[in-house]
C-alpha cells in the first residue's frame, strides 16, 4: 500500500472537511428551498470515502454507490462546483441540470451514479467488473450500498455471479446503523452484515468506518485481490450518520446522545488528532487549511447560483436517441 504519510494526513483533513462543508451548505441551501426534491448528506462517512480513494488507481478504477452520493464524485476529481450546480439544478452541472441529488455521474472520472433504487447499483457494479475484466482493463469497481441495501435480493445474485466469474469488484456495505428509520437489529436476526459474504466463499469482514486507517488497509487488500484476479471481496464498514435519513427526518427513531457518542469517534476529528500529536503543521497551517476549504464551498456556491437554469427543450435532447429513432418527437 502507498504509506499514508504527512501529506496524506493532511489531504485527509482538508478533504473530509471539505465534504461535510459542502453537505452543511447544501443543507442551508435546501432550507431556503434552492436544492428541491430529496437530499441525503454523507456526513460522519468521510472515512469510508477517504481510505478508499487512498487505496484506488483513479486512472482505471470505478465507483458507483447509491442516492449519498455528493462528495464521491468530488473525491474521484469531479469539479465541486459542477455538483453543486447540478444540485440546484442549473445546465452546468454534471447532468445539465437534469440529475438532482440522487443522480450525480461522470463516466469520464469512473463514477457511475447515484442510484435511487435501494440496492439496484449492486449488480450494476458487477456488470461493470464484468466489463473492466472482459476488456482488461486492470480497473476495479468499488461499489457501494446501505444496511438496508443489504436485504435486498439484488445483492444475493450480484455476489453469486461475482464470485462465480471472479470479477474485478468490491462490494461495501455502509452500515450506517439505520436504512431511513429503521435500525440494523430489526432488519435481520444478525447484525454482521459482512457475514453475508460467507455463503459464496467470498473474503469478506467488518472495518472501523470512522478511521480512515483501517479504510484504506482493508480497501487496498480486497482492490489487490480483484486486480491480480482473485474476484470480489465484501466490506462491512462500521460507520455512522449524523444527519437524517433525508432532510426531511425527524430522527425519532434515536436519541441525541447515541449521535453525540459517534461525534466522539469522529473521523475528521480522528485525523487532526493525528496531525497536532504528530505536529504535520502548526496552528496557523490547520487555519490557513480551514480558510480554504470555506472559501471552497463559498466558490462553489456562487457558481452554482450564478448558473442558468437549463432551456426546457433540453428534455428532449435527452430522453430520445435522436440518431436511431428519429422519428421520435424529440423537437416538439
Ligand atoms: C427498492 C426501494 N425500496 C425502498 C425505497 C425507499 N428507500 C429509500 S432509501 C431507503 C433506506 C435505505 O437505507 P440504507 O441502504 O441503509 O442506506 P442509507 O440511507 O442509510 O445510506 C429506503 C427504504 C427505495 N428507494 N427503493
Ligand atoms: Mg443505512
Amino acid at each position: 500500500m502507498k504509506p499514508i504519510t504527512k501529506e496524506v494526513y493532511l489531504k485527509w483533513y482538508e478533504d473530509m472537511l471539505f465534504w461535510r462543508k459542502f453537505e452543511d451548505k447544501l443543507a442551508a441551501l435546501y432550507i431556503q428551498q434552492k436544492i428541491r426534491g430529496f437530499l441525503h448528506l454523507y456526513n460522519g462517512q468521510e472515512a469510508v470515502l477517504a481510505g478508499a480513494l487512498h487505496a484506488m488507481d483513479l486512472s482505471k478504477d470505478k465507483m458507483i454507490t447509491a442516492y449519498r452520493n455528493h462528495v464521491q464524485p468530488i473525491g474521484m476529481g469531479v469539479d465541486p462546483r459542477r455538483v453543486m450546480a447540478e444540485l440546484l439544478g442549473k445546465v452546468t452541472g454534471t447532468s445539465k441540470g437534469l440529475g438532482g441529488s440522487m443522480h450525480i455521474f461522470s463516466k469520464e472520472h469512473g463514477f457511475y451514479g447515484g442510484h435511487g433504487i435501494v440496492g439496484a447499483q449492486i449488480p450494476v457494479g458487477a456488470g461493470i467488473a464484468f466489463a473492466d475484466k472482459y476488456f482488461e482493463t486492470g480497473g476495479v469497481t468499488l461499489t457501494y450500498f446501505g444496511d438496508g441495501a443489504a436485504r435486498q435480493g439484488s445483492l444475493h445474485e450480484a455476489f453469486n455471479m461475482a464470485m462465480n466469474w471472479k470479477l474485478p469488484v468490491v462490494f461495501i456495505c455502509e452500515n450506517n446503523g439505520y436504512a431511513m428509520g429503521t435500525s440494523v437489529e430489526r432488519t435481520a436476526n444478525h447484525t454482521d452484515i459482512w457475514k453475508l459474504g460467507l455463503g459464496y466463499e467470498m473474503p469478506c469482514g467488518p472495518v472501523d468506518g470512522m478511521n480512515p486507517v483501517k479504510v484504506a488497509e482493508a480497501m487496498n487488500e480486497a482492490i489487490e485481490r480483484a486486480r491480480r484476479g482473485d474476484g470480489p471481496t465484501f466490506l462491512e464498514m462500521k460507520t455512522y450518520r449524523y444527519r437524517g435519513h433525508s432532510m426531511s427526518d425527524a430522527q425519532l427513531y434515536r436519541s441525541k446522545e447515541e449521535v453525540e457518542e459517534y461525534k466522539k469517534i469522529d473521523p475528521i476529528t480522528q485525523v487532526l488528532d493525528i496531525i497536532k500529536e504528530k505536529q504535520y503543521a502548526t496552528d496557523s497551517e490547520i487555519e490557513a487549511i480551514d480558510n480554504r476549504v470555506v472559501d471552497l464551498v463559498n466558490e462553489c456556491e456562487k457558481f452554482a447560483e450564478e448558473s442558468e437554469f437549463p432551456d426546457l427543450n433540453i428534455m428532449y435532447d435527452v430522453v430520445y436517441d435522436q440518431e436511431n429513432y428519429p422519428f421520435l418527437p424529440h423537437k416538439l
